[in-house]
């Protein structure tokens, strides 16, 4: 890494969804104090900064991403003291926090929109977006909330409609008023003056929305408003940011994190959506198809091969857990758990380990609606419901792509409760924590954990990880994903087996390399020569460097 190079581009981050993580104080819900009494865990697991998903105060209609007082921690999760003494304690063992920034919209708790709700002249009513009725009386237009229905609402004392792209509590901030940026940013200046490293910015691409045109993401004034943040709150700091931008492509790479970027990456989704129903979305998902994974994956390593930054990551507090999803949660479990990572932290960019990604725990299986608490898939279960879609069925997808699949208790140990609360969990227990658990995981240096944190070490010790070449090696197989590293004299051949069968692999004329096996999930020899047979899910680094 050349010396200028910042920190967050050797690092590695890791989410914590602090109700789902660890619970000390016995309500069942996770809190600071239980991620505090983990950070050792985090440390053996070499990780560099956590990604804190929301703890400010909250009415938890969507758990946590609906602030009701930005300055403030949910009690549920403890007090700002609790905060700070995390903050210090995981600064003392050099694990930074980044918090998560929900700017887009607000709680409808939150004061701003309570004092808007007096009237059309309220103090902070242009703080959200109001429209008047449309001639018919109804919403101001067809826009849809990405929780499902409408994405208006109407407030009758006014007759006005007020705009929420989320849940109808969760109003959308009008980027459009001035005041309300330089609130923002404020606030913002104000954690990271207290020595938060950074912000994991939801939905960011959704601030510069022209709700009368029906543009949501990507809108005509983003990157003003991006670079007026820049300028007035992220400037000359030493942080890294991360902005969630479902929308963004290959070819947007370098307006959000190039040279005249304004953050250091994005989390793009092109690999996620890609396997959603065009229709229907994520409760029908499709079968899985590598080629098109691989493709999207090629693209942003091309794309941010010279400028800007990847993020990488499979999994996130949104998404199913990652062997379930793309890999293999029965009988290979283990073996694709670890392919996953493998193929995952050995590109270029900054990986992102979801808690419990680590342990390859697995998505829940829930039997009953009753079981699912996420507000977006019990509000499309009451959409597709009346579209005639069976409980059998939205049940499967749910269980396939629902979001409660990554929020079920963090499992620390074999115990009842996983290790995670003495109380009965908010969610139910995945139901494996059993086999599935930190404890065993710490103790078998044959484990998914120990897997990752070899990959994790890899990224600071090797330049050819963190700033090699990438070039593709297998772009049209469905099977095999092969791809080569390159700095100088160093490369790292990549070769995973992205199923559960025996495939036997040509390798390519000019990469029969001989070297060090840096990482793998089989015992093999440590060349890559002529047809190789790979076995299910089998996943090797080969690192061939002659200064090394
Ligand atoms: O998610 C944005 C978002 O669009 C996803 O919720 C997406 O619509 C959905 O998961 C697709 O299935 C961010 C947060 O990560 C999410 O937890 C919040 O619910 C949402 O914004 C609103 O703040």
């Amino acid at each position: 890494m050349t010396e200028q190079a910042p920190w967050w581009q050797a690092a590695t981050g890791y989410q914590i969804y602090p109700r789902s993580f660890c619970d000390l104080n016995g309500d069942g819900v996770g809190d600071l104090q239980g991620i505090a009494s983990k950070l050792d865990y985090l440390v053996e697991l070499g990780v560099d900064f956590i990604w804190l998903s929301p703890v400010y105060a909250s009415p938890m209609a969507d758990n946590g991403y609906d602030i009701s007082d930005y300055e403030n921690i949910a009690p549920v999760f403890g007090t700002r003291a609790d905060f700070e003494t995390l903050l210090a304690q995981a600064s003392d063992r050099n694990i930074r926090i980044v918090m998560d920034l929900v700017v887009n919209h607000t709680s409808d708790q939150h004061r701003w929109f309570q004092s808007a709700l007096a009237g059309v002249d309220a103090p902070y009513r242009d703080y959200y977006v109001w429209r008047a009725p449309a001639a018919d009386g109804g919403p101001p237009n067809a826009l849809e909330s990405f929780f499902g229905g409408p994405a208006w609402s109407l407030d009758a004392a006014s007759g006005q409609y007020y705009l929420h792209l989320f849940d109808p509590r969760q109003p959308d901030l009008n980027w459009a008023n001035r005041a309300m940026r330089m609130d923002i940013y404020a606030m913002m200046n104000r954690w990271l003056d207290q020595g938060v490293a950074g912000f994991r910015m939801d939905v960011i691409d959704l601030i510069g929305k022209d709700p009368d045109a029906l543009i949501t993401a990507d809108g005509p004034l983003l990157h003003d408003y991006l670079r007026e943040m820049h300028a007035n709150a992220l400037d000359g700091r030493d942080i890294v940011t991360v902005g969630e931008a479902w929308s963004a492509t290959p070819d947007q790479a370098a307006r959000y994190s190039g040279p005249d970027g304004t953050l250091s990456m994005v989390f793009q989704f092109e690999h996620v959506t890609a396997g959603w129903d065009a229709v229907k979305g994520k409760f029908k998902p499709k079968p899985l198809d590598w080629r098109v994974i691989k493709g999207v994956m090629d693209r942003w390593q091309g794309a941010c091969q010279h400028s800007g930054w990847n993020s990488l990551f499979w999994s996130n507090h949104d998404l199913p857990r990652a062997v379930s999803k793309y890999g293999d949660d029965g009988r290979y479990r283990v073996e694709s758990a670890k392919m996953l990572a493998t193929v995952l932290h050995c590109l270029k960019g900054t990986p992102y380990v979801y808690q419990g990604e680590e342990l390859g725990m697995t998505n829940a299986a829930f039997t009953r609606l009753d079981q699912f608490r996420d507000v977006e898939t019990l509000n499309f279960h009451a959409i597709l419901a009346r579209e005639g879609v069976s409980e059998a069925e939205f049940l499967a997808g749910a269980n396939a792509n629902g979001r409660d699949n990554a929020r079920t208790p963090m499992q620390w140990s074999a115990a009842p409760g996983a290790g995670f609360s003495d109380s009965r969990p908010w969610i139910d227990l995945a139901g494996n924590h059993d086999r599935i658990n930190a404890e065993a995981a710490l103790a078998d240096p044959d484990s998914v954990f120990h897997h990752y944190r070899v990959l994790i070490a890899l990224r600071k010790q090797l330049p050819v990880i963190r700033e090699g070449h990438y070039v593709p090696v297998s772009p049209d197989s469905p099977q095999v994903w092969a791809y080569l590293r390159a700095l100088g004299d160093a490369r790292l051949l990549v070769i995973a087996n992205l199923t559960s069968d025996v495939v036997r692999f040509e390798v390519p004329e000019g990469l029969d390399m001989q070297g060090q096996l840096v990482s793998s999930n089989y015992p093999r020899a440590g060349v890559a020569q002529g047809v190789l047979a790979l076995q299910p899910f089998e996943a090797f680094a080969l690192l061939e460097d002659p200064l090394s």
